[in-house]
């Protein structure tokens, strides 16, 4: 976090324009690279950049979070979200809605830069994480290399040999990925919930995997030994982690602005991407304060141009730049591909000798693991529900192989996009869910929960998302390196490029897919 602070100090050249573009405002910011977000993709392209001795600037929307509040800690908890959990509120949005059919969850708040959003579109709403760092602020940490076989399907034109062999490996050390020592979890009162949800998974004869994190499980272990301040044993993940948990800023970009040549600017959204006569990006971005206003809009030009603002920031721009005609040679596919990864919701209501323990941690660590069920694939992790007293509830994040895809469409009324994801593609992901969980309810002779996700009654959450993937995908809207079609200088390096699906949570895909296109990118592209 050091390395931040300083870096973050490093100002930018003003250079003024020649007259030949006197249309635009006469004096911009430049840089040789522009990355617009700072979550997995962007924090990748940032540091091979900056490796490369190519001055780069950062564009994030979200703030840094580096200074703690009156509490003195930098992150809320989800025990009592305050400010700096919502991206703009005047009431936090959580997950789960209720307990007991109670609204006991959501807390109001007063609008602020908060690190966690909710981006609703008709019929689907987004969680992503907003600072630098993106969704590695809020997320479980978990750290799944997938499936060789479905990445394979996935992305057909992709050497798996070379993914398999040097670019998951790569990413994997780099995020700082590490796995939970077995004899602790079997002894720990802290995942007793996941044993409970693992027997019941036993009893159906299903299988359990255990899953990497990036959460450092010694820290976690000194947690529970009281020789450590408690992060995951405190209640924080999605409004933030206070320690234990190795986010972007701490890997990724810490190493990115070690090389010196990289800068990250705060607070500002870029809404508008053109190109000029001489072939340069021209980005608008606007500077806000911790109130939300607009103080500044500012003008930025640079040679490359990358975009990691993740599935649903990069795709908004690019649709927008198409229909706005400020970059109207990319094709049809840019905003479409779309998928929420499968994901639903659901909670189990377990007997009462069943108990999950009023103590959880927050990083989830084991999946049910039915993705090789051809007739219905899915991948369920096992999900924390921390309020700090028993509730028998078993938590699942089902991550199904819905093979339905959406489209983005621009609206001029709002300059935004429209997300055409239907109730009914939900439906398909519900329907799998089901299948699962119908035959570990009935041979643990158990009943879903209703009481969870709002006063309706309903059992499965498929409102909303935690894995937006596609809108620009991958040897479609680019090449097969991320390479935007129709502009050369354009890279695409974040879960635009997953085509809506991969079947187990995806960072660590979208970290892997971000090195192999900078790999190409610096060694074809960025010759003089
Ligand atoms: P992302 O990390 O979303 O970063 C995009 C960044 O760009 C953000 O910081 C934005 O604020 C910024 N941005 C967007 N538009 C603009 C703009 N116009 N101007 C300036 N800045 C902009 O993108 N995945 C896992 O693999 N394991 C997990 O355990 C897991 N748990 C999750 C839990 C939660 C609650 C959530 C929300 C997500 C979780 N995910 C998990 C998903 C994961 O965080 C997500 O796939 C990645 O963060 C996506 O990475 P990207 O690089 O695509």
């Amino acid at each position: 976090m050091a390395a931040l602070q300083s870096a973050a100090a490093l100002g930018f050249t003003r250079v003024g324009l020649q007259s030949a573009r006197a249309a635009e405002p006469d004096a911009v910011e430049s840089a040789p690279a522009i990355v617009i977000g700072s979550g997995y993709g962007a924090a990748v392209a940032a540091l091979r950049l900056g490796q490369a001795g190519i001055r780069t600037l950062v564009l994030e929307m979200g703030r840094l979070w580096n200074t703690p509040g009156s509490d003195g800690k930098v992150f809320c908890s989800t025990a009592a979200p305050d400010q700096r959990s919502m991206w703009f509120r005047t009431r936090t949005e959580a997950p789960l809605a209720s307990f007991l059919w109670l609204d006991l969850v959501n807390r109001d708040i007063t609008p602020y830069p908060g690190v966690l959003d909710r981006v609703h579109y008709d019929a689907m709403s987004v969680y992503v994480g907003r600072g630098v760092g993106g969704g590695s602020l809020v997320n479980g940490g978990m750290a799944v290399t997938p499936l060789r076989s479905y990445f394979a399907e996935q992305f057909p034109t992709v050497d798996t040999a070379e993914m398999y062999g040097t670019y998951f490996p790569r990413a994997r050390s780099m995020l700082g990925v590490n796995s939970i020592d077995p004899a602790w979890f079997e002894s720990t009162e802290w995942y007793q919930f996941t044993r409970t949800s693992r027997k019941a998974a036993d009893n159906t004869g299903l299988k359990t995997t255990f899953v990497p994190n990036v959460y450092d499980f010694g820290h976690m272990q000194r947690e529970a030994a009281g020789t450590a301040p408690k992060s995951a044993l405190g209640q924080e993940v999605i409004y933030g982690n206070n320690s234990g948990k190795l986010s972007l800023d701490k890997t990724y970009l810490a190493s990115a602005l070690g090389t010196g040549n990289v800068t990250i600017h705060t607070l500002e959204k870029v809404r508008a991407i053109s190109r000029a006569a001489d072939g340069t990006y021209v980005l608008t971005a606007d500077r806000i304060d911790l109130t939300g206003k607009v103080v500044e809009t500012k003008q930025y030009g640079c040679t490359y141009l990358f975009l990691g603002g993740g599935s649903i920031g990069t795709t908004e721009l690019l649709v927008r730049a198409r229909e706005t005609g400020t970059l109207p040679a990319l094709n049809a596919s840019v905003g479409s591909g779309w998928g929420t990864n499968g994901n639903v919701m659901l909670g189990r209501a377990n007997h009462v000798w069943d108990t999950v323990g009023a103590n959880q941690s927050t990083m989830p660590v084991m999946g049910i693991d039915d993705w090789a069920n051809a007739s219905n694939p899915v991948f369920a992790e096992i999900a924390p529900l921390p309020i700090g007293l028993e509730h028998w509830v078993s938590l699942y994040l089902a991550i199904t192989k819905n093979p339905q895809r959406a489209s983005f469409t621009y609206d001029s009324g709002s300059d935004g996009v429209r997300l055409g994801w239907t109730a009914a593609q939900s439906a398909v992901s519900v329907s799998m869910a089901k299948k699962l969980f119908d035959r570990i309810n009935s041979a643990n002779s158990t009943i879903y929960r209703y009481d969870l996700f709002g006063s309706s009654s309903k059992v499965f959450a498929d409102d909303f998302c935690y894995h937006p993937l596609g809108g620009c995908v991958l040897g479609r809207a680019t090449d097969n390196y991320g390479r935007v079609k129709g502009y050369s200088k354009l890279y695409v390096t974040d879960g635009s490029l997953v085509p809506g699906s991969i079947g187990v949570n995806p960072f660590v895909t979208i970290t892997a897919l971000a090195e192999r296109t900078m790999a190409r990118v610096l060694a074809e592209d960025t010759a003089p």
